[in-house]
């Protein structure tokens, strides 16, 4: 028995410690926008050992697991102490999701959780599930942490076990580890998820994107991200929300839609990362797009490609929810490389990069949706007369012998 016990402990360890240190690797050609990696970052196994079981041989003879991790997703992410810091969605065999913060020296493996999971006080409407937590360094000098919070829906019928209401929790910290709850933030609408922090105060005032929905995960007649300000972060109240970008019918995200992370400040206009949702025969899939709003008029959209940016492929497809990517983490460098932290299938998380340059290139220079098949055709059609040059009269491209001159 103790043998058995030390020899699988042994084999579980090293069976950790090579997934925590595996290096991960560029995959090649990429569609010149962003690079995808072959391994997820974080993934249930990233869990650690010590979270798990019991290690005692005297209570656990069998070196079962006392405690199950089901899945890590939907990660914020933040750039700390020269670390890449992911503040994961946790998920229990027991359903309930926690955040728990992984930290990486190069944003691309390496992630190491930290020894204990992130305790968030609750308010007094207790949480029943916290998830998908936004992190902003906020001008104002905190760290904040953006969440929904999830309870039953005190209105549902008796022998109702699923209706819930979303609204967005707000912690905050300065270090990460002790955090200070605030209040639930105030808006108008039923459900609020996806909630985000603009990193800068607007006319003195706190700015949110918000996803108002009249469902838990129906958008009804609501939906579209939406933009408020607030005058605190104490009681934070949006009793206006405009929407910056809503949803339309036969695009990638006709259904709903809501942002990712916080956006990143451009020369040219913030840089927004959101996920879009549509109906298929076989369920919801969602994808990711980006686009940019107006330095000045945060409300203002001034680029927005067509279609999405990132689709789950291979293996992302997928997971507890297939079909499905998801991201409200990303990390740009000083030197202008963005790190894009996606969750696939609401199961494991990866990463993709890119530059500022890549990304405000594509989002500068990617045709806009048409909104209908001729305009796309248009579009194709437009590339194809500038690359007249390039193209041979049996519609080969002409190597360019130039460049390797
Ligand atoms: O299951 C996919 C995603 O569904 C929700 O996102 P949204 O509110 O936009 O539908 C969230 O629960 C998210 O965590 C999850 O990944």
């Amino acid at each position: 028995m103790e043998q058995h016990f030390y020899e699988r402990l042994n084999e579980l360890n090293r069976e950790h410690l090579s997934l925590i240190y595996r290096k991960n690797e560029k995959l090649c050609n990429g569609n010149g926008v962003f690079d995808r990696y072959k391994y997820p970052v974080l993934t249930a196994a990233h869990a650690p050992l010590f979270w798990k079981y019991d290690l005692n041989i005297n209570t656990n003879p069998y070196l079962m697991e006392r405690f199950g991790i089901n899945a890590v997703m939907n990660a914020g992410a933040i750039k700390w102490n020269e670390k890449y810091l992911l503040i994961a969605r946790v998920e229990g065999a027991d359903r309930k999701s926690f955040f728990a913060i992984a930290e990486s020296p190069n944003g691309i493996d390496n992630f190491k959780c930290w020894p204990y999971p992130v305790m968030i006080p609750e308010t007094d409407d207790p949480d029943t599930n916290i998830y998908d937590m936004r992190l902003v360094q906020h001008e104002d000098g905190w760290v904040y942490g953006l969440f929904c919070t999830e309870r039953k829906d005190p209105a549902a019928p008796p022998g109702d076990q699923s209706s819930a209401i979303a609204q967005c929790g707000i912690a905050r910290t300065k270090d990460l580890v002790n955090w200070e709850r605030l209040a639930d933030l105030k808006t108008k609408s039923p459900q609020q998820r996806n909630v985000v922090l603009h990193p800068e105060f607007v006319n003195n005032k706190y700015a949110f994107y918000t996803r108002p929905q009249d469902g838990f995960i129906t958008a009804g007649n609501g939906g579209g991200i939406g933009f408020g300000l607030s005058d605190s972060m104490i009681n934070a109240q949006v009793n206006e929300e405009v929407i910056i970008d809503k949803r339309v019918y036969h695009t990638i995200s006709e259904l709903k839609n809501g942002a990712g992370p916080a956006p990143i400040k451009t020369k040219h206009g913030w840089l927004h990362l959101a996920h879009g949702v549509r109906n298929t025969a076989a369920g919801m899939r969602y994808v990711l797009y980006l686009f940019m709003t107006d330095l000045n008029d945060l409300t203002k959209t001034i680029y927005k490609p067509a279609g999405y940016f990132i689709a789950p492929e291979d293996e992302e497809r997928t997971g507890d929810v297939s079909n499905v990517v998801f991201s409200n983490g990303w990390i740009a460098d000083n030197d202008g490389a963005v790190f894009i932290y996606y969750a696939s299938s609401d199961t494991r998380m990866h990463v993709a990069t890119s530059t500022i340059d890549q990304l405000v290139d594509y989002v500068m220079h990617t045709a806009a949706d048409g909104y209908c098949s001729i305009k796309s055709v248009e579009t194709i059609n437009k590339i194809i007369e500038h690359n007249r040059e390039f193209i041979d009269a049996d519609g080969n491209v002409l190597l360019q012998a130039d460049a390797f001159k």
